[in-house]
């Protein structure tokens, strides 16, 4: 029990039969404009621009991001670029949006590697818990579902990419179920829908509240059996080009044996997830630890534009406490299935459903102004009042809809069917990344690029369950193109990497980042030579036992 916020939580319970039937109101359009200028933390002004590269000048980044966008490549310029490995396809990155390009791409007679920072399904994917979005219910439509991640993105996702996305939402979920993956189902044994912020019909398939656990569970299975080499543990460092700018491979490195590997190949998809392990501003992340924006490093450094990568998804219900699980999700769904966000008075200040940056501002404001709960070890939040749940629909439904959620909090003895969760927003999602076209096609000949990396689809407030479908549907869609327009082998150089070091601010720090600071994995790259093991001692540091990330760190 949480003694030392006995006071508050009486009030919460007070309010709480009040509340019942009585939902918060939406922010109007001039409130939720004053609450993200004033409260969210992409506009703090936390942010630069660059001196280096094809965004130099022009686009601001958060300042965690730009200080790697100008940091110096691990990789000597000297190194040789014999290929170790040669394929045609090289896919980047082992979560949903890897997996589903490989998957893609079998059959298709290429050769294919799936090079991964960790294990196969270490990603982003496994961390969503609350579901998918896709247009299956009867009164619903590929074009609603549009409208409704159109007005939540503020307007400017790419029309065409959205598009895409919703149009392909049916026939994906047909996909993973033919996979096996087992979504809830109502009685009669149709797709259990849920509603979520934002959207305007219940279009949320889910797995109780681990959905992209389920969905990495089947498409991890079918990648293990199919042709496609996966090289776990090789940490992709620097992609390279044929001196006229078209990708030809990669620079990997293997943690196990401690080698740098040069792998060339016909056609590179980037798939390498998002870069919540940045902790912008020192917020918490409810990623996974190889979520560090390596991608978008590389991508960078050959000429890829980015796009919005000043836009973040905070999270609003982060866990606040107990703060060994402090930044970890608590998914949407427990607020569209009745908690709500209350402050320290007991007061129901806004709908739990607004729009995620909306609500993430508002609950920093609540905080700001006095309004929050402060723990022992001083960390503020407001109160997720999840016994309103059962409250609402029914004795058990928590425990029925959300096993994982009690499975993390009943250790800390705190039971969320009787206790509200202490929230604060969570670093989430990267809004924005590297653009790329309807075809996955980045603006590199050799380089496609699909999930989180890219930029666009979700303009700059993505709605819950889009990104679970994003990696299914751009994933796949990489191969099919790369199936038609795959080119021929190339030769391996870092003219493009040569070119843009030239220009490089002193820069005593490199980059990509590969493992946050807290993780204590320190990869010595730059003094490896190619094709030479170092003996038994990996460059991990395992000096002192392993100790996970702090979530407070930064
Ligand atoms: O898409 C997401 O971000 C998601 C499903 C998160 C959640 O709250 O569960």
């Amino acid at each position: 029990m949480m003694e030392w916020a006995k006071k508050t939580l009486e009030k919460v319970e007070l309010s709480r039969k009040e509340r019942l039937h009585q939902p918060a109101p939406i922010p109007t359009e001039t409130e939720a404009e004053s609450i993200l200028n004033n409260f969210h933390p992409d506009y703090s002004g936390k942010e630069r621009t660059v001196a280096v590269g094809p965004n130099a000048g022009n686009q601001k980044f958060p300042l965690e991001l730009a200080d790697l966008l100008e940091a110096d490549s691990f990789l000597p310029t000297s190194h040789t670029t014999v290929p170790d490995i040669e394929t045609d396809v090289l896919i980047l990155g082992g979560g949903g949006a890897g997996a589903s390009a490989a998957l893609a791409l079998e059959g298709s007679g290429f050769n294919i590697h799936l090079a991964t920072k960790l294990r196969l399904g270490d990603s982003n994917t496994v961390m969503a818990e609350g579901g998918i979005q896709a247009a299956l219910a009867a009164n619903d439509s590929p074009r609603r579902h549009f409208a409704d991640a159109m007005v939540g993105g503020h307007g400017e996702n790419e029309t065409g990419l959205l598009r895409i996305l919703c149009e392909s939402g049916p026939k994906s979920i047909n996909w993973l179920s033919q996979l096996g993956c087992l979504f809830d189902r109502n009685s009669d044994g149709t797709f259990r829908l849920r509603g979520g912020g934002g959207t305007s019909v219940s279009r949320i398939l889910a797995c109780r509240d681990y959905t992209g656990l389920e969905i990495m569970r089947v498409l991890k299975d079918a990648v293990r059996l199919s042709s496609t080499n996966i090289l776990e543990e090789h940490i992709a460092v620097e992609l390279f080009d044929d001196g006229n700018s078209t990708i030809t491979g990669a620079v990997l490195y293997d943690r196990k044996s401690a080698r740098l590997v040069n792998v060339s190949a016909r056609a590179v998809i980037l798939a390498t997830g998002g870069s919540g392990q940045l902790r912008l501003q020192s917020f918490p992340t409810s990623n996974h630890v190889g979520a560090t924006g390596d991608g978008l490093v590389m991508a960078y450094r050959q000429g890829c534009r980015l796009k919005f990568v000043d836009s973040y998804q905070y999270h609003p219900s982060g866990a606040c406490y107990p703060e060994a699980l402090a930044g970890q999700l608590v998914t949407e769904a427990v607020r569209s299935a009745g908690a709500q966000v209350v402050n320290s008075e007991g007061l129901h200040f806004i709908n739990e459903l607004a729009y995620r940056d909306v609500l993430a501002g508002a609950i920093i404001k609540e905080i700001r102004e006095g309004r929050g709960v402060t723990t022992p070890n001083g960390k503020q939040g407001v109160w997720l009042d999840t016994p309103m749940i059962d409250l609402k629909n029914g004795e058990g439904t928590l425990a029925n809809q959300f096993p994982g959620l009690i499975h993390r909090f009943e250790s800390y003895k705190i039971d969320p069917v009787k206790t509200p969760i202490l929230i604060y927003p969570t670093l989430h999602y990267q809004n924005g990344g590297i653009f790329i076209d309807s075809q996955c096609k980045t603006e590199l000949q050799g380089l496609w690029a699909s999930g989180e990396v890219t930029g666009g689809v979700h303009g700059k407030n993505r709605l819950m369950g889009n990104s679970l479908l994003d990696i299914l549907v751009f994933g796949r869609r990489a191969a099919e193109s790369v199936k038609e327009e795959i080119p021929e082998r190339g030769p391996l150089t870092l003219t493009n990497l040569k070119e843009f070091k030239k220009n490089l601010p002193e820069s005593l720090t490199k980059s990509p980042l590969f493992f946050p600071a807290a993780s204590k994995i320190n990869l010595d790259i730059g003094k490896l030579e190619i094709g030479t093991a170092k003996s038994d001692s990996s460059s991990l540091d395992n000096s002192a036992t392993f100790e996970p990330p702090d979530p407070f760190a930064h």
